[in-house]
């Protein structure tokens, strides 16, 4: 089974990641990972934080001369901001007493809780008066390290023909015209990493763009859907046994649990909910061409998005992920100061008007760690030469 587990303050020292139950004998290459952790910090709609930070891996254990060892797989991030946040952020030492006015407020205007933020739910959970000690661990900083770490099982997958690719569908009331081509996916990476929302259509983009900018301009934020698509997925990964491993169930755990999504549709998704099941069901053909890793079955729709019976048929993932708007807001919304309990306007933070290109990135990151935990069960998970040569026999045995 492959884990992740990640570790660290959005303004602490570092962030940390770590990959247990990753084969051993696979090379990895570092430039990739970095370029993946580059790709989540564009974006039009960031604010000042990604002008600081340079994400970039330091890798400390279970690889050695790039290739993996077999045990835990630890990356570290340092976070570039740390230097602005040692005083009140330190692990060891109380909040300094010599502060400037800026980290006054940093460090002590904490007790007004914004409404949909982790706030007041972590404080009431873990009993702080400080909701630093909340916020600071429930920042979406913290998929840099998923993205990070998630890097070296995306890798894997594409050294199996894996391909990964995602784009931004909607942005605020912004959305792409439904029935859109992701038949060629070098295309839709291609126009996505020239995009700066990660929108497949130019016309689109720039509607996209000036909702972000209308929505900065009046203060405020925006949400968004992304579309995330796996391609070349063997069919049979996940399984119908057992309600946790089914992979749809699989995928939409580690979608929700990206910070401020709160949506997960899979193939067509809601929509099939009004449809009858003549229009919604992809017919099953059978031709030499489609390929031995779906045994040479194929289908001319995917409203399922590639899984039946919470297990891959070999048709491409579609998996689409919905956002709220960031809830820090720079125009206030009322709140209870958790000190007085008398009524007061939210605290503002440093924020995102949009992170929702950045989003596309994390999902992409999500979906990966997901299928190659579901390959390396069916496949083998100790080392590269087996998982390749149970691979291969896969692909060659008839049914
Ligand atoms: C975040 C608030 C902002 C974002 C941050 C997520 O950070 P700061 O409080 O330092 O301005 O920029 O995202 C990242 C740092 C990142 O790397 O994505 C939040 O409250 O979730």
């Amino acid at each position: 089974m492959l884990q992740i587990l990640t570790a660290g303050e959005s303004h602490g020292p570092q962030l940390t990641a770590i990959l247990e139950g990753f084969p051993a004998g696979f090379k990895i290459d570092i430039d990739k990972i970095n370029f993946q952790l580059a790709r989540r910090q564009k974006g039009y709609g960031r604010g000042g934080r990604m002008k600081i930070e340079k994400d970039e891996i330091q890798i400390v254990s279970g690889v050695r001369g790039s290739v993996t060892l077999g045990g835990p797989i630890t990356f570290v991030i340092p976070n570039r901001d740390w230097a602005n946040w040692q005083n009140i952020m330190d692990p060891v030492k109380p909040i300094s007493k010599q502060l400037n006015l800026k980290e006054k407020r940093l460090a002590y205007e904490t007790t007004k809780p914004r409404p949909g933020h982790a706030d007041l739910a972590g404080a009431i959970k873990w009993n702080h008066s400080d909701l630093r000690n909340v916020l600071e661990r429930a920042s979406a900083r913290e998929t840099t390290a998923r993205v990070a770490i998630c890097s070296v099982p995306r890798q894997l997958m594409e050294y199996f023909d894996v391909q990964f690719a995602s784009h931004v569908v909607r942005i605020a009331d912004v959305e792409l015209k439904d029935g859109h081509d992701i038949s060629n996916l070098d295309k839709i990476i291609k126009n996505t990493e020239n995009s700066e929302v990660r929108c497949i259509d130019k016309k689109t983009e720039a509607k996209m763009t000036a909702a972000i900018k209308s929505a900065k301009s009046k203060r405020d934020s925006v949400g968004g859907v992304v579309e995330v698509i796996v391609r070349g997925l063997p069919a049979g990964l996940g399984s119908l046994s057992q309600w946790y491993k089914r992979l749809d169930g699989r995928l939409a755990q580690a979608m929700m649990s990206i910070q401020s999504v709160k949506g997960v549709e899979i193939g067509l998704g809601f929509k099939s909910a009004a449809m009858r099941g003549s229009q919604v069901h992809d017919e099953i053909f059978y031709s030499k061409s489609a390929g031995a890793h779906q045994k040479n079955y194929f289908r001319k729709t995917n409203n399922a998005g590639g899984l039946e019976g919470g297990i891959t048929n070999g048709e491409d993932i579609v998996v689409r992920v919905a956002s709220k708007p960031l809830s820090t807001l720079n125009q206030p919304l009322k709140t209870v100061d958790i000190k007085s309990k008398k009524p007061a306007e939210a605290m503002v933070e440093r924020t995102d008007n949009c992170v929702i290109p950045a989003l596309a990135v994390i999902c992409e990151a999500m979906a990966a760690f997901v299928v190659c935990d579901a390959f390396l069960e069916k496949f083998g998970c100790d080392n590269l030469r087996e998982i390749e040569s149970n691979y291969k026999n896969y692909l060659k045995s008839p049914f």
